[in-house]
Parts: C-alpha cells; sequence; structure tokens
C-alpha cells in the first residue's frame, strides 16, 4: 500500500501522507509523493494543492536510515523543484514537526499553514549535515540569512508563531481542523499567482554577518564539518542565482552526508533511541503512578535532583539530618529558580507556582507516602544500608527506593530493605538540573515494573536513561577508572597535566581529564578509592590524585588542584608546584621520564577506555555497545561527532585496536591491559561492535 494518498475535494486536491512513526520521506514516500503531484497538477479539475501528513507529525525529515544505502530516485531536491512548479497553488499545512526535509518540502510549497502547536526547524547539523534540498537557499529568501544561519547552525526548531512572524508561514491555524483550514487557505488562493520561494530576493545583509558566523562557530561548534558548509550556502544564497546556489548546496550536502562525522552522529541519534528498548520490558509492562517524589539529601546533588523533579511536575519531598542541610538545599533550589528566570526560562509566577510543590523536612515519617524516594547522600556503603534499612520501615508498599550511588553495589542496598524488588540505582550527573544522563542500575531482583517506571520518570525529566547492570562503578565510572588510571601514568611518566589535557580536548574530549577532576573535586574520587578494598596493589595507582586530595588541594572549589585557579577564575593555570611534586613521585617511585607524544596520549586514554567497554559488554552489564555511547557522549565530554567509544572503535577497526592493547599488554604489563575476551573474539572474526548489537534481542 502507498504510503500517500490523493483525495479531491471539490476543486482541491488533498494529498495526505501516512507513514508512521514520524512520516520520514523514505523511497516509498518520495515515490508516491512525486507521483500524486504530477497527477494533482495534470488534472484540469484541481486548482490547489494541500500536502497534509496523518499520524503525530508532519513530515520530520528524510530518512535517515536510508543514508547509508545508495541513493534511489525520485531525489528529494526534485521532488521541491517540482511541488513549486506547480501551476496551481500548493499549501503545506503543518502539525506536529516539520523538520529538515519535511520543512524543504512545505518551503518547496507556495503558503504554509501551520497549527499554533506546530514547530518547524532545519536540525540537519545535529547529524552532521546541512539541508540538502534547497532549504540552504529558501530559507535566506524567507526569513533573511541571519535568522536563516541562526536556525541552522543550532538546528533548534521555532514555534509557529515565531515563524509567522518572520515569514516563514502564512498563516497559524487556531481551530483543531487543519485539514479544513488548509483547504480553505488554498481555495482563497485559487485566483493569485503561486509564491515561489525560489524567486524571492535575499533581503540585503550586514556586511560582517558571515565571519561574525565563522567565528561564532570557532568555539561552539569546534571540529565539527557541517556548521562551516552551513554558512557557505547561505553565504551563496546571498551571491548566486537560486539554480547555481542549490547546485553548491548538493556538492557541499553530499561531503556532509559521506563524512564520518555524520555516521557518527547518526549512529547517535539512533543510540538513544535504541536505549528504550530492553528485552522483557514492553509496552505490555505495567507502570507505576508517580506523583510524590522524596529526596533525601540536600546537598548539591539532592538538591538539583529535586529541582529537576519539581519542574517536571512532580510534588517534591526533600529531607535532610539537620535544619542547615535543609536550607542549604531550599537555597540550592531558588538559585536555580532564579538563574531560570534570568535566562527566561521561567516567569516568576510560573516559579511561585512549582516551588509550592515543595515540603523539606528532617523527619523520615513524612516519606510514608511517597511513590519515589530517591537517596542522595554520602557515596558510603554503611551509611546507605542504615538509609534503606530506615525507608524500609517508613515507606508505603509499591513505593519504589531508588539509590543516586555512582558506584557501590545496589544488590548489598537492596539487601538492607525486605523489598528489593522495589530498589534500583538512579545515578544522576552532576550538576543533575543540565546534565541528561541517567544510569538506570538493575539489581538481581529489581522488577520490571519498577524499571519501566524508572525509564517514564527518566523521559518525563527531559533525561535519557540508559539501564545498566549492577558492578562496582556501573558502565560509565567503571571505564572511567581505566581512562583515569592511563591519565595517571601518564603523568608519572612524563606527560605534563596540561599537555595530555591539550592532547585530549584537541582530538574532541569536552575537557581534559586534569581539569575535569579539579572540576569534579579530587576529594571525591580519593573518598570513592578508600572504599574500594579490590584495588591494584600498585603504588602509581590514582598516585598524584591520591597525593593532591592528602595535600588539601582538591580542584577549583579550593582554588588549587592538579591546576592553579586565581581568585574568582575557572581558567586552570599550569602550577609549577605541582609539575616539582609529580616529577620527584616519579623519581621515587622509579619511573623514567620521557617525551610522550600525542599518539601515545590518545591511544592508552581511548583504547583503554574501549577495552573496558568491551570486558562490560562482554559480561553483560551493558546490553548494547550502543549504550555505552550513549552514555560516554552524555555523560563524560565523548565527542558525540565520534558517536561514542564503541562507534569509534568500530571506525579504527576492531583488529588494530586488538593489536594496540596487546602491544600495550607487552609494554605495560597484563594487570592493566588484557585484551577483553569479547574485543579478541570480534577483531579475530574481523566483526564489530555495531555487528554485535545486531543480535540484542530488543524484546
Ligand atoms: C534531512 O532531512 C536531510 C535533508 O535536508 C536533505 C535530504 C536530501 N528518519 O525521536 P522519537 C524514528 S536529515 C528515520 O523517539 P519523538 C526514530 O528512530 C533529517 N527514522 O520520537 C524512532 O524509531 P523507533 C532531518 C526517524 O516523538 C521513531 O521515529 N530530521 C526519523 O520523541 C520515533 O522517534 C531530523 O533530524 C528520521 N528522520 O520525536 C529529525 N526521525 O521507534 C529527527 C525519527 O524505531 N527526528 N525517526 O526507535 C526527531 O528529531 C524526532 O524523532 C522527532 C520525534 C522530533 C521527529
Amino acid at each position: 500500500m502507498t504510503p500517500v494518498r490523493l483525495d479531491l475535494r471539490d476543486n482541491v486536491a488533498l494529498i495526505s501522507i501516512d507513514s508512521p512513526p514520524v512520516n520520514a520521506l523514505s523511497h516509498a514516500v518520495r515515490e508516491g509523493l512525486m507521483s500524486c503531484i504530477e497527477k494533482a497538477d495534470a488534472d484540469p479539475d484541481v486548482q490547489a494543492i494541500v500536502i497534509i501528513c496523518d499520524g503525530r507529525t508532519f513530515i520530520a525529515g528524510a530518512d535517515i536510515r536510508e543514508f547509508d544505502m545508495p541513493p534511489q530516485a525520485p531525489h528529494l531536491p526534485d521532488i521541491v523543484d517540482r511541488i513549486d512548479a506547480c501551476e496551481t497553488p500548493v499549501v503545506a499545512a503543518i502539525h506536529g514537526t516539520a523538520l529538515g526535509g519535511g520543512l524543504e518540502v512545505a518551503m518547496g510549497c507556495h503558503y504554509r499553514v501551520a497549527l499554533a502547536s506546530a514547530k518547524l526547524g532545519l536540525p540537519e547539523v545535529k547529524l552532521g549535515l546541512l539541508p540538502g534540498a534547497s532549504g540552504t537557499q529558501r530559507l535566506p529568501r524567507l526569513v533573511g540569512a541571519e535568522m536563516a544561519l541562526s536556525m541552522m547552525l543550532s538546528g533548534n526548531p521555532i514555534p509557529a508563531q515565531a515563524a509567522l512572524d518572520a515569514g516563514l508561514i502564512d498563516m497559524v491555524v487556531t481551530t483543531d481542523d487543519l485539514a479544513g483550514a488548509a483547504l480553505d487557505f488554498a481555495r482563497g488562493a485559487i485566483d493569485k499567482d503561486p509564491r515561489h520561494v525560489r524567486d524571492l530576493p535575499v533581503a540585503d545583509v550586514a556586511e560582517d554577518l558571515f565571519d561574525k558566523s565563522r567565528a561564532s562557530i570557532a568555539k561552539k561548534a569546534r571540529g565539527l564539518f557541517s556548521p562551516e558548509r552551513i554558512i557557505r550556502c547561505v553565504e551563496l544564497s546571498t551571491q548566486l542565482p537560486y539554480a547555481e546556489g542549490c547546485k553548491a548546496e548538493r556538492e557541499l550536502f553530499m561531503e556532509c552526508k559521506d563524512s564520518p562525522q555524520s555516521a557518527g552522529l547518526r549512529h547517535a541519534f539512533f543510540a538513544e533511541r535504541a536505549v528504550n528498548k530492553i528485552p522483557g520490558i514492553g509496552k505490555e509492562t505495567q507502570v507505576r503512578d508517580i506523583e510524590k517524589v522524596a529526596v533525601l539529601g540536600a546537598g548539591t546533588m539532592g538538591a538539583g535532583i529535586a529541582y529537576s523533579c519539581l519542574n517536571a511536575g512532580y510534588s517534591v519531598h526533600l529531607l535532610d539530618n539537620n535544619e542547615e542541610g535543609l536550607e542549604r538545599g531550599r537555597a540550592t533550589i531558588h538559585k536555580l529558580f532564579e538563574g531560570g528566570i534570568a535566562r527566561g526560562k521561567i516567569s516568576k509566577e510560573k516559579m511561585l507556582e512549582t516551588i509550592e510543590r515543595l515540603t523539606l523536612s528532617e523527619n523520615y515519617d513524612d516519606l510514608s507516602d511517597a511513590d519515589l524516594v530517591i537517596e542522595a547522600v554520602f557515596e558510603n556503603m554503611a551509611i546507605k544500608k542504615e538509609v534503606f534499612g530506615k525507608l524500609d520501615q517508613v515507606c508505603k508498599q509499591g513505593a519504589i527506593l531508588a539509590s543516586n550511588t555512582s558506584t557501590l553495589d545496589v544488590d548489598e542496598i537492596a539487601a538492607a530493605t525486605k523489598r528489593p524488588q522495589d530498589v534500583i540505582g538512579l545515578h544522576f550527573f552532576s550538576p543533575a538540573h543540565i546534565m541528561r544522563l541517567l544510569e538506570i542500575i538493575r539489581g538481581k531482583e529489581t522488577s520490571a515494573e519498577v524499571i519501566a517506571t524508572s525509564l517514564k520518570l527518566t523521559r518525563a525529566l527531559g533525561k535519557i536513561g540508559v539501564v545498566v547492570g549492577n558492578c562496582f562503578g556501573f558502565v560509565g565510572n567503571r571505564m572511567l577508572y581505566s581512562y583515569g588510571r592511563e591519565n595517571q601514568f601518564l603523568l608519572l611518566e612524563g606527560a605534563p597535566p596540561e599537555q595530555i589535557d591539550k592532547v585530549l580536548y584537541d582530538w574532541g574530549m569536552a575537557m581534559g581529564p586534569n581539569a575535569v577532576g579539579d572540576l569534579a573535586g579530587l576529594d571525591v574520587g580519593y573518598k570513592a578509592r578508600q572504599e574500594r578494598t579490590d584495588l591494584p596493589d600498585d603504588p602509581r595507582f590514582y598516585r598524584i590524585a591520591d597525593m593532591l586530595a592528602e595535600l588539601g588541594r582538591f580542584g577549583q572549589k579550593t582554588g588549587k588542584g592538579m591546576y592553579f585557579y586565581e581568585e574568582g577564575s575557572r581558567q586552570p593555570t599550569p602550577d609549577p608546584q605541582v609539575q616539582i611534586m609529580i616529577e620527584k613521585e616519579s623519581r621515587a617511585l622509579g619511573i623514567e621520564r620521557r617525551d610522550i607524544g600525542e599518539t601515545e596520549i590518545i591511544e592508552r586514554c581511548i583504547y583503554g577506555l574501549i577495552n573496558e567497554g568491551a570486558r562490560i559488554l562482554g559480561e553483560g552489564i551493558a546490553l548494547r555497545a550502543s549504550d555505552i555511547d550513549v552514555i560516554w557522549t552524555n555523560g563524560y565530554g565523548f565527542p558525540r561527532h565520534l558517536g561514542g567509544p564503541m562507534h569509534y572503535a568500530d571506525t579504527v577497526g576492531l583488529e588494530k585496536i586488538y593489536e594496540r592493547v596487546c602491544d600495550f599488554k607487552e609494554e605495560f604489563g597484563a594487570e592493566y591491559w588484557e585484551p577483553a575476551d569479547l574485543l579478541k573474539g570480534l577483531a579475530q572474526k574481523g566483526s564489530s561492535f555495531a555487528d554485535f548489537d545486531k543480535k540484542t534481542p530488543t524484546k
């Protein structure tokens, strides 16, 4: 059955696209759309055409899954031009989101009407692409080059009213009857000449617009391939006739599409959707109602979690064991709201209304009606067990008891209760109101219902939840140990902190590991290591980090850590005292210092990460390699355009990674460099993590 229908409504042709879930422009949709347009345009009884979509949205763009296949006619740019060439007026009727190729189809139409709730955008940049079906040439003609650049470089959609104000659409439909309004609009346009966007001039632009734009992406879009090409296309729209601009756009689009960056970003897009597919958990799994959330511990993390839950519409009870802690928590939450007001994210009235859902106390009995409790107290097993024992006593049956532990054994915590099926790990990342990632740790007895409810909660919070198994550090922090370990060894072997940080930052990491340590607080990792009984008996292991923490150099919060910070500044400055300390320690440990090159720094830090990721995958702690990628791109600043560590490994080739891990084993010993069985197995078969994922059950 064709996903595109053509119906006649008196003298107006109604072309409806029905291709769930998001009406993406697959080959079948393109074929159907082209054929219906041609038929309608050739029909002498048709005096206007409306293009509309069934289901939840207007066309959400090209079908991204087809980008890895050979292109098949009819091609989208030809369809857009064919729509524009129609003799009769064509109207796009938009609901949901008109994105990418979807908005390009709409801009090929002579008019656009949209429901007030609709959004319109060109998000291609988020996939390492540029709008490749005349979007870079049409949008500047409708809204001006400056706004077109802003929409294409951010990739963020704009609401219908803003689109109307800017001239992108012609009418906002205020009733629910989009089809009726679009048909009326089309009938009203019958006697007018179709308005061809391609023939509109681009309004004059400020002389320095493109230079400024290039300067602005230098930092924001560091190392990215498509933003500069987007600017080039928009610049060309102001210089060349439409058809020539489109020709240049096509060439640059193909360059972007074939780039490894776009492959990485497309992988990241699908990986973030795959996390919701968990064997044994489906639409039929019961989900518990959550209205009241209690957060235990009013520190920075607890307050951040409470703030996120308030914003998501939950009633929140914040509990701490003293008045001072509660006051601090209350003040943090108020400060976060005030920041939101300053940035125009929330109005004062809305804040006051939201904050009314917050209660605070020191009394565990106040948790008796909570549907979900999130514990965010110290990362200490004895304290956590005591807290969960108390929760077991006071919480109602069916309440979900979650720990925000970042490393500890969730089963041991659950064992402090008589209801381990209701206990789960919800590992938020700091700052909790900003970071999108949530590791959801299933204990061996956690029920499917509790996992499904946690996933629903994650979505309500606007976050991405990745379900992982229980082991020390779970996925993210366990892998971080190997990354950080190599950083620490490199320091002792001769690479200064600023060299390591620069190499990894230039490679694409959001920050270098030493700057991250100072930001997170060196005391945090120190305390976590003190808790562990299974650390290697190796005096070099996290030696420098431990020494700094023991000196009270905790990082930014104390003005010095691995680096030195000027009063009130977050800018790390290399500290000669630290370098002297490191060199002295190298000598004390009998380590011969040497010059260390960029490649060695990258390979040891990143391949160490990948090897541990492979071990985690082999043990079943992560369900998919792509889940690990979601964790590292969303929680640890791994460059999204490289897709995540496991996707990156596939692009390098697992044979090469395995070979280098074996070299490092030879050079530095088996304790840290034993190749993971899974890495070895896949490398020897010439296989990849992507192949491994294809075998992961989704139901
Ligand atoms: C483009 O248009 C290039 C052109 O300029 C030039 C061409 C020549 N293709 O996100 P959801 C799937 S580039 C294929 O969970 P939501 C998605 O994988 C494209 N599949 O829903 C998921 O599948 P599953 C520019 C797609 O309601 C399901 O739909 N457009 C596509 O939270 C539901 O997705 C974009 O970048 C697609 N284009 O959000 C828009 N889109 O159920 C990308 C979605 O198997 N899409 N799927 O996991 C989005 O931003 C969101 O999906 C959207 C809906 C806002 C539409």
